[in-house]
């Protein structure tokens, strides 16, 4: 994992081709070099006392959470692969997600399967700090239209085009984003969180013909696995 300090929002463990559950937390300052793992207690350390759960019991791909850490505007957000022993590498650019995020200033993100074809996609929403970047010619926007990544291969990732007239292509100052199946129909949905204004909600209408299953967990607490 490479040293250095840049400004970050939002940072969160996954095994991005897997189906683990992450946790998040905000950074104004992340030195990456900082960040550190506890093997014992199973979870990921950051300065400032994040913690990203990395709970045996979350099944992935390859056993092994991986980071991604969402930067300021000028800046790319980065991807880092777990190589197992402690050793993280920085796959951003690899992964194809370098570039596309410069521009934006990014918040919260997740990763999630958008077209249930087994691979989690990255949704970023993204909006400026500073509304007097309307009035100057740095190339971003106080509002700005949110990003969703899809994961081609389990390493590459794509932009999805944002289509005229959908939620992809709105211009808004988000600040954060949650993930879940909305109207019960298998497709996850997203709601946004923007300052000073209402909420979004992304539905999503991909219809791919790809399969999901849904459970109901039945039980008390002391059920295995229900926890
Ligand atoms: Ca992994
Ligand atoms: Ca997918
Ligand atoms: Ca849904």
């Amino acid at each position: 994992m490479a040293s250095g300090t840049r400004r970050s929002l939002d940072w969160a463990c996954r095994d991005f081709v897997g189906t683990a559950v992450a946790a998040t937390g905000i950074a104004a300052a992340t030195d990456y070099s900082r960040i550190r793992l506890h093997a014992g207690a199973g979870s990921a350390h950051a300065p400032g006392g994040f913690r990203c759960p990395a709970s045996p019991h979350h099944r992935n791909r390859d056993g092994k959470l991986d980071f991604y850490v969402s930067n300021f505007s000028d800046d790319y957000s980065v991807l880092f692969r777990n190589d197992g022993n402690g050793i993280f590498s920085d796959i951003t650019v690899q992964a194809g997600l370098a570039d596309p995020n410069i521009p934006f200033l990014k918040w919260g993100f997740g990763f999630l399967d958008f077209d249930n074809d087994g691979l989690l996609d990255l949704f970023v929403a993204n909006g400026h700090v500073f509304p007097v970047v309307d009035k100057q010619n740095w190339g971003t926007t106080w509002a700005e239209r949110p990003q969703l990544f899809r994961n081609l291969d389990g390493v590459r990732f794509q932009e999805v085009p944002p289509a005229v007239g959908s939620g992809l292509a709105d211009v808004i100052p988000a600040r954060g984003a949650a993930f879940g199946d909305l109207f019960n129909n298998g497709q996850i949905d997203v709601v946004i969180n923007n300052l000073d204004s209402t909420p979004t909600l992304l539905r999503n209408v991909v219809k791919n013909g790809n399969h999901w299953v849904t459970l109901k967990l039945i039980g008390g607490r002391k059920v295995r696995g229900t926890q």
